[in-house]
């Protein structure tokens, strides 16, 4: 079936799958037409196909919420029970998003009012992990992703004695400067994932037989079909965005590798060639804003204020850092978040259980039960990442009323750029706005502004556009599973420019040590959002007349910026995408030009910094 989608979009649809676990139904047939899988007899008609839907609508809403409630009770008490709980419901939920989408296929063909096609595309496509139509199977297919899911979840090292979970881990790779000391706590958390290769080359197995079933030639081309255009095409456009970025990339990998050699010195950090992963201050060399202080510019270069220092000196909590986002939505003229929100969200991680640290956003009845799950720390990171899910519950709040397969974002890359399109309005005029800051910083402190902001969302792009890459790779059986690891370095190192800090053991599965591969949420999302925000952004900043440097705008108290972007954001799931760009920001394209402009006056300076280097690796 389908998965919910827990972290980004909404439960919605048949597809519960983002940031969290495959959800499913699990009740009761429903009564409506078909509803035990037998076909009616004769040619359906447009009538049937109504009746279908609507049928079809209310069972997966049902389901939505009863799976979701599941998921929510495990992911935060993660036990015997809850993993057994949430395999049951995941059985049942994919066993009944295949079923519709079995019975969906049908109609296909028929003349149907446009808004009914495209939601008989929506169930025919969007189960992220498909079983066969086999209850046996779909149990088997459920027993393994909760159990990736929850190894990942609970997974730890010792070391000195000292059993360090990710969060801890993570500190280490993020604060260190220790070569040796990285090297460990790297390696050490890879030491989770070995034990999960051969449950996700099974599962592979088992999901590509339910792609087929429904008439996929594999999982990545189902994937690739959900962007209201055919998958190559898809995937084409990809290669044409990533094409329009690499050369920042490029300029910032020079750079970078420039620094961190002459911190470090030929030993650890040679001038050529790929850079060390562990050395750039985060876990999966995703982002690497956490060294900025390595890289930064020398003189006058200090971007003004650290974010992270401030909001400990102030003493603010974690539900302090939720408030100033929802102040930030408030003040384009959305409504509060309800009571509920903060009633029932995880905001810090509880000391007494296991639970998924990894943030995600919930809605759980598909209407207001909105909720973030996230074991916040206060640092500019989080700080980010609270506007991030916030941005989630904000979009599946607008769209609340569309119908229950349209309740999704316009595709999923819109999903995840909500809320960083939000932080992208952290500027330091905002945050003397809001009192964080006395002073803005001058002009002078922008190169630096300009470099932290490019370690996280350039850095990112590559990293963005990779996972998928493995993963279509392995859906379209081009890496087999004794490959699975040296698939994965070799785009790392192609990508990216990264290499491991030593040899990789023959039993490693490092795709596996990223939350996403054992919690099956789909990546290309993340790549077409950092695209994406930069547009929603150039579009709003120009609405409100802004002529200054890009990275210098914010929509902060602009109601009238907040109206546009809620009628784009009321749409869901109900046009194509290009619409729903097109209601914003006037273009019907992604297009890689935004975010080139924002860092127009950092790439002159990388440049400069970068002449007489042989950059690329
Ligand atoms: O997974 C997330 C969000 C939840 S949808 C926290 N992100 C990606 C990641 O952490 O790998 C946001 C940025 C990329
Ligand atoms: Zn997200």
């Amino acid at each position: 079936m389908k998965q919910i989608w827990l972290c980004g979009a909404a439960i919605a649809a048949l597809g519960l799958a983002a940031c969290e676990q495959p959800a499913g139904n699990g009740e009761t047939p429903g009564d409506g037409a078909m509803a035990n899988g037998a076909a009616p007899a004769g040619e359906p008609t447009v009538e049937d196909a109504r009746a279908f839907l609507e049928n079809a609508e209310a069972e997966l809403a049902r389901m939505s919420e009863y799976a979701g409630r599941v998921y929510w009770v495990q992911n935060t008490y993660i036990n015997y029970d809850t993993n057994w709980l949430a395999s049951r419901v995941g059985s049942e939920s994919t066993q009944l998003s295949v079923r519709l989408a079995g019975e969906a296929a049908r109609f296909e063909g028929l003349d149907l009012p446009t808004e009914m096609s495209r939601k008989i595309d929506i169930l025919r496509q969007g189960i992220t992990i498909p079983a066969p139509a086999d209850a046996l199977i779909a149990d088997e297919l459920a027993e393994i992703t909760t159990r990736l899911d929850s190894t990942y979840a609970t997974g730890t090292y010792v070391i000195d004695g000292e059993e360090l979970d990710l969060g801890e881990l993570s500190t280490i790779i993020e604060t260190s400067r220790d070569p040796e000391e990285l090297r460990e706590a790297w390696e050490g958390w890879r030491t989770v994932s070995p034990v999960m290769a051969p449950d996700y080359a099974r599962m592979v197995e088992i999901a590509n037989a339910g792609a087929n079933e429904l008439g996929f030639a594999n999982l990545a081309e189902m994937w690739l079909s959900n962007y209201d255009m055919p998958p190559s095409e898809m995937e084409a456009e990809v290669e044409r965005l990533w094409g329009q970025v690499e050369p920042l990339y490029e300029q910032l990998h020079c750079y970078v590798r420039a620094e961190l050699h002459e911190h470090y010195g030929d030993e650890v950090q040679p001038a050529t060639g790929p850079i060390r992963a562990d050395l750039l201050g985060n876990m999966w060399a995703q982002q690497w804003s956490n060294i900025y202080p390595l890289v930064a510019p020398e003189g006058d270069a200090d971007p003004g204020y650290d974010l992270t220092a401030i909001l400990n000196e102030r003493g603010y909590d974690a539900r302090q850092m939720v408030e100033v986002g929802e102040d930030f939505f408030s003040s384009m003229g959305f409504s509060p978040l309800p009571e509920t929100f903060w009633e029932r969200s995880l905001i810090t991680q509880p000391e007494d259980r296991d639970v998924v640290c990894h943030a995600s956003a919930w809605n759980i009845d598909n209407v207001d039960d909105v909720r973030i799950k996230m074991c916040t720390e206060v640092n500019a990171e989080d700080f980010q990442t609270v506007h991030h899910e916030l941005g989630h519950n904000y979009y599946q709040r607008a769209y609340n009323q569309q119908d229950f397969l349209f309740r999704n974002g316009a595709h999923d890359g819109f999903h995840e750029a909500i809320g960083d399109f939000i932080a992208l309005s952290i500027t330091p005029e905002y945050l003397r706005e809001i009192g964080l800051i006395d002073e803005v910083p001058s002009a002078d402190a922008d190169l630096g502004l300009l470099l932290n902001q490019s370690l996280d969302k350039i850095a990112f792009l590559p990293f963005g556009l990779l996972i998928d890459k493995w993963r279509w790779g392995v859906f379209r059986g081009e890496i087999a599973p004794e490959n699975y690891n040296e698939a994965w370095w070799d785009l790392r190192t192609q990508y990216q420019g990264i290499v491991p800090p030593g040899e990789r053991p023959a039993d490693a599965f490092d795709p596996g040590a990223k939350y996403h591969i054992p919690g099956n949420t789909p990546y290309l999302r993340y790549f077409l959002s950092f695209i994406l925000q930069f547009q929603f952004h150039e579009a709003a900043c120009e609405m409100i007349g802004w002529e200054g440097p890009l990275h210098r705008c914010s929509v902060y108290g602009n109601e009238e910026v907040g109206a546009r972007f809620n009628a784009m954001m009321e749409m869901g799931q109900s046009q194509p995408w290009p619409d729903a760009l097109e209601a914003f920001t006037g273009t019907r394209q992604m297009d890689g030009s935004a975010i080139i402009a924002y860092f127009e006056p950092l790439m002159g300076y990388l440049e400069e910094q970068n002449e007489g280097r042989t950059c690329g690796w």
